[in-house]
């Protein structure tokens, strides 16, 4: 019986790290979905009720209490299983998990706010610059993961969820980056993690 529910969309990539958290971690049947559909410029009123941020994901506690935005909620679902924790308890490794969870979000905010500018906003009103900046803090990011990619914890921590789910948005949304050609080492780490159950189950819709 779920006695937490998560307000959910299957192409959310903030979303996806959630799910990938609750397969990893088995705890998928502790968790309804609820599907909603949301942009800024339509927004949903459950969520804006449940975030003010109007944002998802957010998730309802048993009690009624509400947790977001996401890192909030994959720190606080993984104190709810017994298994090894996915965030180091120790101080350096927590925090430089901690710090490459960060920079996939942010990579994460760069494309989604990319997508909205493109899809949403009228051609006619698009501000290439802004749009180009966008991209650049995307290519920085990838540059700094691939600097790191072979220190990349082999257990797959939060770290490693937020960015695979952020390299899967990337695929999903800008098929044209290539990003592989540029950072081969990326690359490989992404194409091993990619086949994790965890990732194949939550694969974002075309
Ligand atoms: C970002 C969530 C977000 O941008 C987090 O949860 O980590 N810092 C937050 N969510 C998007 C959907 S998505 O592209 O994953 C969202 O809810 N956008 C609606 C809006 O009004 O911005």
């Amino acid at each position: 019986m779920p006695s937490m529910t998560l307000f959910y969309s299957p192409t959310s990539p903030f979303v996806r790290k959630v799910m990938v958290l609750l397969h990893e971690t088995e705890q998928l049947p502790k968790v309804e979905l609820q599907e909603v559909q949301l942009s800024p410029t339509s927004p949903n009123a459950e969520v804006n009720a449940a975030n003010p941020a109007g944002k998802i994901p957010a998730l309802r506690l048993a009690d009624g209490s509400l947790l977001f935005d996401s890192r909030v909620i994959l720190e606080y679902l993984d104190q709810q299983h017994s298994g090894q924790p996915l965030l180091a308890v120790s101080s350096s490794p927590r925090w430089n998990c901690l710090t490459l969870c960060a920079l996939a979000d942010a990579l994460l905010d760069a494309a989604v706010l990319i997508r909205y500018e493109s899809f949403l906003r009228p051609a006619d009103k698009r501000w290439d610059a802004w749009l180009s900046g966008q991209q650049d803090k995307i290519e920085r990011a990838l540059a700094h993961f691939e600097q790191v990619a072979s220190s990349l914890s082999n257990s797959f921590d939060l770290a490693a969820i937020s960015l695979a789910c952020a390299l899967g948005y990337v695929d999903l949304r800008q098929p044209e980056l290539a990003w592989r050609q540029r950072y081969p080492q990326l690359a490989v780490w992404y194409a091993a993690a990619s086949q994790r159950p965890s990732l194949l189950a939550t694969q974002p819709p075309l």
